[in-house]
């Protein structure tokens, strides 16, 4: 019997090894995956060179991050090399690197005797360090080139979390919050340290637990008791909680009659709940606040303004060392002034009226995260205040869990515009590290897509958005490329067949999705509240709602007059931007239609016609998806059969969705533009009645609504 069983044993032992170079993925591992490195060579190499890590700070001692730390090495290095390294701390020299959270990486080998010694000033220097170590093997780095000093130049790097008290998630994509509210305190879910590992993995150092329409409960004793579970699992990583402030709270939760920031009452309300929060959260990283926008409440309600709402809170928590994020999201309908210009009406006016511990938080244009805007004319005209970036990683715009939309390059136009137009230095990014303006505080922050499903983000692709935030927030002059590379070998593999194409298609999708849904400068086609789909012609809410308002469609042409003759908003950019924009001759095409109004027969730089351009752009953003098939078919059996599979149909959804937004789009312009399409361009699958028939409803993240 033995006899026989054996071979079989061993058939099947074959059968195994044969299929584990590709293993079974759920997308939990995110980019941590360490998998045994396939390159033997390499890999001993490694193993030579890593088998002794110092995790060295000023102190010199242990605490609960350098055993995060440790844990991510030993779990990290036993993975992908198959080694247990010892990792043992040590004394660093005073200011091994730069500023609070930078580390070097010194990989020594002296006499046939190898170490690595990672320093930090503080121990999350070390923890930080320790993840970049294990990034540089990751992604194939030889181990001369491991060694490396690096700090971030943004101090906070906070993930924003939509997140509802029930469990739901404003324009969250993939699931339900991870924050298991019902359980905590008692009980916090281990995908709370995960998330945190991830999160500390880019540098990240800070959470908004709660949505920017907050509800005032978490403010309560027992919510506050569950924050600080969460704090105390954040904690080893570095992360810092925050909540967002929901300005009626005094009213709500306080017994007050008024939230009027004035009133003494309420300021004092305020900092004695911010005393009972420190008490509560020792480190509590201070409040996020969305006020008099889309109906939240603020100080303007009594008349006051946002310096006087945003000080009032900002003297609550400074005795702490709390922080205040004012977002400058605001807009009002009855407010009869092009919606885009209303942050910095409101806004500029108070420069320098803001507490040293209070940061303006603008979005990163001055619309609503659509897929192109020109950058906030905020960023460059509030001088003598913190202004924080915050960008959307969730897909609210672009095309939510479903599509491929790789968000770096979109952040990186962003962050490198010239706020001055004088090629001085100016760009948005050193505004907002405080090097323009010599400011200490410095915010960025993204409204995360993480989400209680296994992958995390929903869309196996998604999760790089994620990571593409944290390396810029970490380092804002990483190229797209390089965020794009290490992501993929990260979390597929360094075989250059799976690397270049998966590449490929993420640094070309986002500029695909402008293409198929609001080309030229267009903007907010999107379709009533989900926004996923198209709707061109909704004209039935508030006016800033409707795309309408800001497509302007006509007889006559496309686009939004925001030029002197027009809204005027160029004139909130510096003069040399407001005259590069402001001229149809010198704004970049791909801003055209934001900024004018233009005619259908109006030549572009090809030569072909403003309407045929326009038809093109459409056409070619279908394309570049159905391609993406193409490239993506090629990848069967180089990578694991589940994220191959569920991203092959998330592709053919993607290809169908761009086809529905190129007809609809182009159908309804074309009851204006009364030209045919050109050459090159398919004709329509349906009328336009069929598109404007299309009813989706209980989309995710539209908050429940129908
Ligand atoms: C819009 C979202 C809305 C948010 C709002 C905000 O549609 O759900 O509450 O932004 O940022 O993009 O406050």
């Amino acid at each position: 019997m033995k006899i026989h069983r054996l071979p079989v044993f061993l058939l099947l032992l074959l059968a195994v090894s044969a299929v584990a170079a590709i293993r079974a993925e759920d997308g939990y591992r995110l980019w941590m995956r360490y998998d045994r490195m396939t390159d033997d060579v390499q890999r001993s190499a490694y193993a030579r060179a890593l088998g002794h890590i110092v995790l060295a700070t000023p102190a010199g001692t242990d605490s609960a991050t350098i055993a995060a730390a440790r844990d991510e090495l030993v779990t990290g290095l036993a993975g992908l090399l198959g080694i247990t390294p010892d990792v043992t701390t040590g004394r660093a020299p005073a200011e091994p690197c730069a500023g609070d959270d930078g580390y070097s990486i010194k990989v020594v080998s002296e006499g046939g005797r190898h170490q690595v010694i990672i320093a930090g000033n503080r121990d999350v220097g070390a923890l930080y360090g320790s993840f970049a170590l294990l990034r540089g093997v990751q992604t194939g780095k030889p181990v001369a080139a491991l060694s490396e000093t690096c700090a971030p130049r943004i101090g906070r790097r906070i993930l924003d979390h939509w997140d509802n008290l029930n469990g739901l998630i404003e324009r969250g994509y993939a699931g339900f919050s991870l924050w298991n509210w019902f359980d905590l305190p008692d009980y916090v879910d281990p995908r709370c340290r995960d998330y945190a590992r991830a999160a500390a993995s880019l540098g990240i150092n800070g959470a908004v637990l709660t949505n920017v329409n907050a509800d005032a409960l978490v403010l309560t004793g027992p919510w506050l008791r569950k924050v600080a579970a969460l704090a105390g699992a954040f904690r080893p990583y570095g992360i810092r909680v925050y909540l967002t402030a929901r300005f009626s709270a005094p009213i709500e939760i306080g017994g007050l009659k008024t939230a009027d920031p004035l009133d003494p009452a309420v300021a004092g309300w305020w900092k004695d709940k911010a005393d009972e929060i420190y008490t509560i959260v020792p480190d509590f990283g201070g409040f996020l606040v969305k006020a008099n926008s889309e109906g939240q409440p603020g100080p303007q309600d009594y008349g006051r303004n946002h310096a006087d709402g945003a000080n009032m809170l900002a003297d609550a928590v400074a005795p702490h060392g709390g922080i205040v994020m004012w977002r400058a999201f605001v807009y009002d309908q009855h407010v009869p002034d092009d919606r885009i210009k209303q942050a910095w009406n409101d806004f500029k006016p108070l420069d320098g009226r803001f507490r040293p511990n209070v940061v303006i938080q603008i979005k990163n244009g001055p619309l609503d995260f659509q897929p192109r805007e020109p950058f906030h004319p905020l960023f460059g005209s509030m001088p003598r205040t913190p202004l924080a970036a915050e960008l959307q990683i969730a897909q609210e715009y672009l095309g939510s869990g479903i599509h491929l939309a790789f968000l770096a390059p979109m952040w990186r136009e962003f962050l490198d515009s010239d706020t001055s137009g004088s090629g001085s230095g100016s760009s948005v990014a050193r505004v907002v590290d405080g090097s323009v303006d010599h400011h200490s505080l410095s915010v960025i922050a993204g409204v995360a897509n993480t989400g209680s499903d296994r992958d995390w983000c929903g869309h196996p692709l998604s999760a790089a958005n994620w990571y593409a935030f944290g390396r810029l927030a970490w380092d804002h002059e990483i190229s797209s490329e390089q965020i794009a590379n290490e992501w993929v070998r990260m979390t597929f593999s360094n075989d250059p067949r799976v690397v270049a194409p998966i590449k490929a298609m993420l640094l070309a999708s986002r500029e695909a999705v402008v293409d198929y849904m609001t080309p030229l400068g267009l903007a907010h086609l999107m379709a009533t509240d989900h926004h996923y789909g198209p709707g061109p012609w909704v004209d039935n809410m508030r006016a800033d709602w409707n795309p309408v308002y800001y497509h302007r469609a006509a007889l006559d042409g496309i686009g939004f007059d925001r030029t002197s003759t027009g809204s005027d908003a160029v004139a909130q950019y510096a003069p040399a931007v407001a005259n590069r924009f402001g001229d149809v001759a010198t704004c970049p095409e791909n801003l055209l239609l934001w900024f004018h109004h233009v005619p259908w027969d109006h030549r572009m730089q090809s030569g072909r016609t403003l309407w045929d351009e326009l038809c093109l752009h459409y056409q070619r953003g279908v394309d570049t998806v159905h391609g993406w098939q193409g490239s993506w078919a090629a990848l069967k059996g180089l990578i694991d059969e589940e994220r191959f599979g569920h991203v092959e149909a998330l592709l053919a959804r993607q290809e169908r969705d761009a086809r529905w937004w190129r007809d609809a789009c182009l159908l309804y312009f074309q009851t204006f533009s009364k030209r045919p399409l050109p050459a090159g361009v398919e004709a329509p699958e349906h009328d336009l009645a069929f598109y404007e028939g299309i009813q989706l409803n209980y989309v995710p993240g539209a908050g429940g609504k129908k």
